[in-house]
Order: structure tokens, then sequence, then C-alpha cells
């Protein structure tokens, strides 16, 4: 695997979408970071593109209702999806931002891989679980990305990764597990390599997609 033929430096902002109907052309490659309201999917985008306020990240939970898209180079696109599972936000939001999730990734022709992003503390919450076993359905490659690692120590992180890894067996995808802190840098060639692994793949290969309205 070579790293250096994608450019992660190169991402810049191209727009904040409501629904995938303003979204740029739905052709060549996308990668989606997906999870919970302040898993860290601002954060991780930042630290792998090595811009500090690419994706706005907050302290304030459940902000991120747009998505948004970043591009690398021409049909190379990295996507901040909303945060879902934030309970605190009035009903009538959630719904509408969660709609354009839903749609995102089930209509999206070029979604080639998904990273969904957990807290290394409390990972695998039932929506989680719900979206990691729709994308194995999808045969959607995902990178499950234990973030906030450096609140843990080695030992227990590792168990942890090991524990997930376990876990997610289960659902028979490609899914792969990995420690991840964008405080720290940890766990970011792995992810960036896994990355450009689905950026470079061949662009006509397309996952099925199968009804998620009822997961998120
Ligand atoms: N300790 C630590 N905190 C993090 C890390 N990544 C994100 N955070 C914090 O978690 C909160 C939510 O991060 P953000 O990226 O905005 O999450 P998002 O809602 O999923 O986009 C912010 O306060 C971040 O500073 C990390 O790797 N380590
Ligand atoms: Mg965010």
């Amino acid at each position: 695997m070579d790293n250096k033929q994608i450019n992660f430096n190169s991402a810049h902002f191209i727009t904040s979408a409501p629904d995938i109907t303003q979204m740029p052309e739905d052709s060549g490659i996308e990668i989606a970071f997906a999870g919970r309201s302040n898993a860290g999917k601002s954060s991780a985008l930042n630290a792998i593109t090595q811009q500090k306020s690419l994706a706005r990240t907050s302290k304030t939970p459940g902000r991120t209702q747009l998505i948004n898209v970043f591009e690398l180079s021409e049909g190379k696109r990295l996507i901040d999806l909303p945060g879902y599972g934030y309970a605190k936000v009035p009903e009538q939001m959630k719904l509408k931002w969660q709609a354009a999730l839903s749609e995102y990734l089930q209509k999206r022709e070029s979604l080639k891989g998904l990273v969904v992003l957990m807290d290394i503390r409390h990972p695998l919450k039932d929506i989680d679980q719900q979206l990691l076993q729709w994308a194995c359905e999808s045969r959607l490659p995902v990178l499950a990305l234990l973030t906030k690692c450096d609140k843990l120590k080695p030992g227990a992180r590792q168990s942890e990764v090991l524990k997930v890894r376990q876990a997610v067996k289960v659902y028979g995808g490609d899914i792969r597990v990995e420690a991840f802190s964008s405080l720290k840098f940890l766990g970011l060639d792995q992810a960036k390599a896994i990355l450009t692994e689905w950026l470079l793949q061949d662009e006509n290969s397309k996952p099925d997609t199968n009804q998620l309205d009822d997961i998120l």
C-alpha cells in the first residue's frame, strides 16, 4: 500500500448540503465519516487531513447537522455526516437530519467506504451496531475507529480493540477496527492506509444498498 498516492493535506471544503440533492455530482469515490454526535468525527477528519479547522469541531454535541463535503482531488471526496443518536435536540430536527443521513447512505453511488467512529470508552451502542450491520449487508467496507484512545492506558486500549474486533465478527463483513486519537495522532497511519486503499480502488465496484430507514 502506498500512502503517497493520496495527498490528504490537499483536502478542501466544497459545500455543506442539507440533503443529497445539493451535493456535488455523484461520481468518483466518496468515503463518509459517521458516528454518534461528539464521537470525534470532525476531529478525526482534521487529524487525517492535517488541517486544524477543516471540519469544524465542537464541544457542543449535535451541531454538525449538514452533510459536509471535502475534496481531496477530482472525484475523491471525504464526507462529514450529521451525527446520530444525540438526544438533547428537538425531535423535529433530529428526524430531519437523520432522514438526510439515511438517504445519503442508501442512495449515494459514489460511497465506497464508511468510517464509523465510536468513543473507545463506550463503543458499539445499538445505533452503531445497526449501522455496522447495514454496511455489511450492503457490502460496504467499514473502518471502525475507536476514538479518544488517549483516554485509556495502552493495555486497556488494546484490550478494547480486541474486544470490538471479536464483537464485529458477527456481521461477517469487511470491518477493520483500529484505536485512534486525534489529540495524540494515534492510529493515523493505519487509518490513512485503509482510506488510501478505498480511494484508489476501481470506481465501478458498487455495493448493494438495503433499507436503512428503520435504523437511524
Ligand atoms: N481526548 C480527546 N478528545 C477528543 C478527541 N477527538 C475529539 N475529542 C473531543 O471530543 C469532542 C467532540 O469532537 P468532534 O470532533 O467535534 O466530534 P463530532 O461531533 O463527532 O464531530 C470535542 O470536545 C473534541 O475536542 C481525541 O482524540 N482525544
Ligand atoms: Mg462534527
